[in-house]
């Protein structure tokens, strides 16, 4: 049976023109710097940033943490969306790895309100901890893959510079974003002091993240990189894949968002299925299946045992994801295997 796999978009694998570049990348030691084809790819991440400079990593969640790293010194507070990557999949990496305090905001659709923020800054007093990051996330994976408004993204950046605070931004689905909003990534990029971006999500590449910020603040990323054991040999093999998905799958990622729409649509007409259809504006749809009374992890089996895989959502429900290698018929298909499940 051909399994239909909307667990996650980082499911994909490479096509073959991908893998046709994988294969004629120039390589070198990317620890002495020496990779050329991961070189041409930090500086590609940067321009299209428009930072400084750039460093690839193997994982958005190093990407993250060495970024909160470098921005933080044990005993600080970092200030996250309560429903963000960073606190809840990251396995506390923020207190194991920079030994900083998480001090969680709720947002709307994955957004802070600027009020929210302003109360979670700590004042400067000698028994409280320092707030020294701020950590937003576009698109916002778990409020349904929703675009971070602009407008608001600056003026949370401006608020928190201000105060003395560095802004990261989690641009894991930066792209994603980027596509639904008609922005181009540096308009966002502009705001934060850095960002983490991956390649091995909606842009089908294997393997690979790739954070920026100023040509400093990257250094010390690739000095801790280094001690997190990141440090990559002949990895131009890897980044060859990450150029190729810049250059050629980014414009597509619409598709994928058209797919979402069209899977969120026909969710929402199946029994015991809630969805916040204006949540949907990127390649995520989160199903709230309380009102259903049964488990999601026993529909989740019920749905994999007629090929077709979600994964867990939140802790109400379910989680689906477009991406390149799933087309609109399979995509009605699961609507169809959804409806018979929940008959
Ligand atoms: N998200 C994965 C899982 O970890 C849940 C997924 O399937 O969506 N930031 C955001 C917003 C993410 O969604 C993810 C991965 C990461 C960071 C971490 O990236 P990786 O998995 O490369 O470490």
């Amino acid at each position: 049976m051909d399994l239909i796999d909307l667990r996650s978009d980082t499911v994909t694998r490479p096509s073959a023109a991908m893998r046709e570049a994988m294969a004629g990348a120039e390589v070198g030691d990317d620890v002495f710097g020496e990779d050329p084809t991961v070189n041409l790819l930090q500086e590609r991440v940067a321009e299209l940033l428009g930072k400084e400079a750039a460093l690839f990593v193997p994982s958005g969640t190093m990407g993250n943490q060495l970024c909160i790293k470098v921005h933080t010194q044990p005993g600080d507070e970092v200030i996250v969306e309560a429903g963000s990557h960073v606190f809840n999949y990251e396995t506390a990496g923020i207190a194991f790895l920079s030994g900083a305090q998480v001090h969680p905001v709720q947002g709307e659709r994955g957004a802070l309100p600027l009020e929210a923020i302003r109360r979670a800054i700590r004042p400067r007093l000698y028994y409280m901890p320092r707030t020294a990051l701020l950590c937003l996330e576009n698109t916002h994976n778990r409020a349904g893959g929703t675009v971070y408004p602009l407008d608001m993204l600056r003026r949370a950046a401006e608020m928190a510079h201000e105060e003395g605070i560095r802004v990261h931004l989690d641009g894991a689905r930066l792209w994603n974003a980027c596509a639904a909003a008609g922005v181009a990534p540096a308009e966002y990029a502009r705001h934060c002091d850095s960002v983490s971006v991956c390649l091995s999500k909606g842009l089908g590449a294997p393997v690979g993240s790739v954070l920026a910020g100023t040509r400093d603040m990257v250094e010390s990323a690739r000095h801790f990189r280094k001690i997190f054991g990141g440090g990559m040999r002949q990895a131009g093999v890897l980044a060859a894949a990450g150029l190729h998905a810049l250059a050629f799958n980014r414009e597509r990622l619409v598709e994928d968002h058209r797919k979402a729409a069209a899977l969120a649509r026909g969710l929402a007409g199946v029994s015991g299925f809630r969805i916040d259809l204006e949540s949907v504006q990127t390649n995520i749809v989160i199903i709230d299946v309380s009102s259903s009374g049964r488990q999601p992890q026993a529909i989740l089996a019920e749905l994999r045992a007629r090929g077709v895989l979600f994964s867990a959502g939140n802790y109400m429900g379910l989680r689906a994801v477009t991406h390149l290698d799933v087309g609109m018929d399979q995509v009605m298909r699961a609507v169809a295997v959804a409806g018979e499940v929940m008959a």
